[in-house]
């Protein structure tokens, strides 16, 4: 009898909790308040250890690449949506469960009768539970925290009153007596009466759940980013627009249009600060601290522009999560004049609203005047997703050196590690040169001179070091150099091409780089994880 109660419980519980989440969607969409499942996920997310969740992330990656899911980090964030969900709607179960079994003990619950009281409870502590949790880890709504609390608190007693209400609804001498003689309860009118209960809840909980939702994707679709332009940050005409060089047909864009670039954070809904309120206070071991609106960064600092390639330190050989655009911002330089560090200031530590945080050496600031803030991205403002309003670039980085939505800037005498760096990814995270076969572009062959010829194309990359040498191989033959098209920025990858004399067959090709200075890249085969993946990238092809 218990099993069947514990499993009427977790129904129940999954049933209310299913209605609520539509009820939170609507709301987050209509109103701006908070999604609890996503607070959820991000607060796990933060606490468990560093190797469980990049052995989760690695887990989901794989998938996506096994089964082809399209692109890695916009799959990844719905599969974390998802997981949230899945999540909450399972622990809404096992807290259903776990009520109808305490209320059918000889407890303190029992005392309290046929009464709402003890559903009422569980649901307030829930809620002020999950209250807690939003208050800390979550970074998009714009309702005030004390208001979210109430809202939500209010939500789970309601949700608690739901499951002691049909517990107490199902809970009738008779309907426990066909629970005891489960094998043959259609013999019994109460049976088909519980079992009739059972689906009008079911159905009542789905048409909440569906109507949340719809209302909810209804009232996201009508929302539109608007990119705010600046006019001065718009590039122009690319540097190389008169290379001669024409990608071999397959190539990756040189350039990657703004909804094509990869995003990588810790967070399952996009945080958004709002630009009015916001502002960025400079200090610690500094002479003259400030405060920075983004007003002021973006008028009373000289602009610079930089092309960047950009790659998570969690890219595959091979894989999508590297991009390139046009970066505007200020020279941190600029800063340091400003605030003028005291001599026992060596760090920068950098926190973002998102509870994530980095260090930067005070000496790679001052040894490098393209460490900037930067607040447009392709000539606007950055999108929400990129960071808005400010994020810092860092040269010779992966991504994880170089937080996004900053919103404090501390001159510090000691080094700590970063988000990534305590959670077992490398203390520098400086690039690794690799190289990738983009193209066996078997449909684009042609005929030269009585021979015919396969384009074969790519891209190099060793973030600002360069690249002055990309060779290909075809099977066992010899490494031959490949055309370099000029890149658009010292900092960004460059696209490469060959064209090889081909002969008809299945074919291995393989892919190096040599670094400007001579360096070559490295051969030996290495996962991203700790300091990013290096190795030949290899490709085949039939001819
Ligand atoms: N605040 C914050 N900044 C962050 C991250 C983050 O999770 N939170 N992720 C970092 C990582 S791992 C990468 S690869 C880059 C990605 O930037 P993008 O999403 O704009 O491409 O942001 C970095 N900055
Ligand atoms: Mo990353």
């Amino acid at each position: 009898m218990t099993q069947t109660k514990n499993r009427a419980g977790a129904l129940v519980g999954a049933l209310a909790t299913a209605a609520i989440m539509g009820i939170f969607y609507a709301a987050e969409q209509a109103a701006d308040l908070p999604f609890p499942p996503f607070d959820i996920f991000q607060w796990i997310s933060r606490i468990l250890p560093g190797f469980l969740v990049t052995f989760g992330i690695d887990i989901i990656v794989t998938i996506i690449d096994a089964f082809n899911l399209g692109q890695t980090d916009d799959t990844a964030k719905l599969g974390e949506q998802l997981l949230s969900v899945l999540l909450v709607f399972g622990l809404g179960g096992a807290l259903g469960a776990l009520y109808f079994g305490l209320q059918q003990k000889e407890g303190p619950t029992q005392k309290l009768g046929r009464t709402l009281l003890p559903g009422a409870i569980m649901g307030l502590l829930v809620g002020i539970a999950v209250s807690f949790i939003s208050d800390r880890y979550n970074f998009t709504s714009s309702v005030d925290n004390t208001l979210s609390g109430f809202w939500i608190t209010a939500v789970f007693v309601v949700w608690g009153v739901v499951i002691n209400w049909v517990y107490n609804r199902l809970d009738t001498p008779a309907s426990l007596k066909t629970t005891a003689v489960a094998d043959a309860p259609e013999t019994s009118v109460q049976s088909i009466d519980r079992r009739r209960f059972l689906v009008i809840l079911g159905g009542a909980a789905a048409t909440i759940t569906v109507i949340g939702t719809g209302i909810g994707a209804y009232l996201n679709s009508k929302k539109e980013e608007v990119l705010v332009k600046i006019t001065g940050a718009i590039p122009q005409d690319f540097p190389n627009l008169n290379d001669k060089l024409i990608p071999a047909p397959g190539t990756r864009p040189e350039y990657t249009p703004l909804e094509d670039h990869y995003r990588i954070d810790i967070n399952v809904s996009i945080p958004e600060i709002d630009a009015d309120t916001w502002e960025l206070p400079i200090g610690g071991l500094v002479e003259n601290p400030i405060k920075l609106t983004l007003d002021d960064i973006q008028n009373n600092y000289e602009p610079m522009y930089q092309y960047i390639t950009m790659s998570c330190i969690s890219n595959r050989l091979g894989g999508d999560l590297i991009s390139t655009t046009h970066w505007t911002g200020t020279s941190f330089q600029n800063i340091l004049k400003e605030v003028k560090p005291k001599p026992e200031a060596k760090f920068v530590r950098i926190e973002s609203v998102d509870g994530f945080w980095e260090y930067v050496d005070l000496e790679v600031i001052r040894s490098d005047e393209k460490v900037m803030l930067t607040y447009a991205w392709d000539g606007a403002l950055l999108k929400a997703k990129h960071g808005f309003p400010l994020r810092i670039h860092i040269p010779n980085r992966y991504g994880m050196k170089q937080p996004k939505w900053i919103t404090k800037i501390d001159f510090v005498d000691e080094w700590e590690a970063g988000y990534w760096v305590s959670r077992g990814w490398d203390k520098e995270a400086l690039i690794k040169a690799t190289s990738v076969i983009d193209t066996v572009a078997v449909d684009d062959v042609y005929e030269q001179g009585g021979q015919q010829f396969v384009p074969v194309g790519g891209m190099a990359w060793a973030g600002p070091r360069g690249i002055s040498k990309v060779e290909v191989q075809v099977d066992d033959g010899e490494w031959v150099e490949a055309d370099l098209r000029q890149p658009l920025s010292e900092k960004t990858w460059v696209i490469w091409r060959y064209d090889w004399p081909f002969s008809e067959g299945d074919h291995t090709f393989r892919v190096r780089c040599t670094e400007e200075d001579g360096t070559p890249q490295l051969t030996d085969t290495e996962g991203t994880r700790p300091s990013g993946a290096s190795g030949i990238y290899e490709k085949e092809a039939s001819l």
